[in-house]
């Protein structure tokens, strides 16, 4: 990400009051900066789209998207939640090496999310023992959740 000095101390600030970031160690919140690209969408569009190949992760900056899946029984996706500012999403596809399991739609206009790509974010997580198992376990739960969606 090319910015402005003060722009990269807002990310790092606000990376700092992401939850899963917030024991990271000051360098490597530093280097997520470096890397950092923001995409901006509108209300309705596909940030993921399930089914599909992905190699990013987002954290929501501003504004809000909705979670839908695919359902046994159901013909259209099904709305599982929404999240929010200091909210992420788009693990699941990089730690499972699966594809994306769910699709995510921006829930306002110029929602706008901080995307970090699979060798930043292997970076990130990879030499940080307890975040990676932390995700993994997350990553399990929602499999957990997948399936019980399925057999309601
Ligand atoms: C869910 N089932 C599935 C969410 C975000 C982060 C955490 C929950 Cl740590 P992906 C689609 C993304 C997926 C998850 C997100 O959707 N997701 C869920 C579920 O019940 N995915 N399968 N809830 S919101 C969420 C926990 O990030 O990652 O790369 O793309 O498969």
């Amino acid at each position: 990400m090319k910015s402005t000095q003060a722009t990269q101390e807002e990310y790092f600030s606000f990376l700092r009051s992401v939850s899963l970031l917030r024991d990271l160690p000051e360098e490597k919140l530093s280097k997520i900066v470096d890397c950092l690209e923001i995409d901006y969408f509108d209300k309705g569009e596909y940030i993921i789209r399930e089914g599909e190949e992905g190699n990013t992760f987002f954290i929501i900056a501003k504004g809000e998207v909705c979670v839908t899946q695919t359902t046994e029984g159901c013909t259209e996706p099904r709305e599982i939640k929404t999240l929010g500012v200091g909210d992420y999403f788009g693990e699941k596809a990089l730690i499972s090496e699966d594809v994306r399991s769910a699709n995510i739609i921006s829930t306002e206009n110029d929602t706008q999310c901080l995307v970090v790509d699979r060798d930043n974010f292997n970076q990130m997580v990879g030499t940080y023992e307890e975040l990676q198992a932390y995700l993994k376990e997350y990553v399990e739960e929602l499999s957990r959740c997948d399936v019980r969606r399925n057999a309601l």
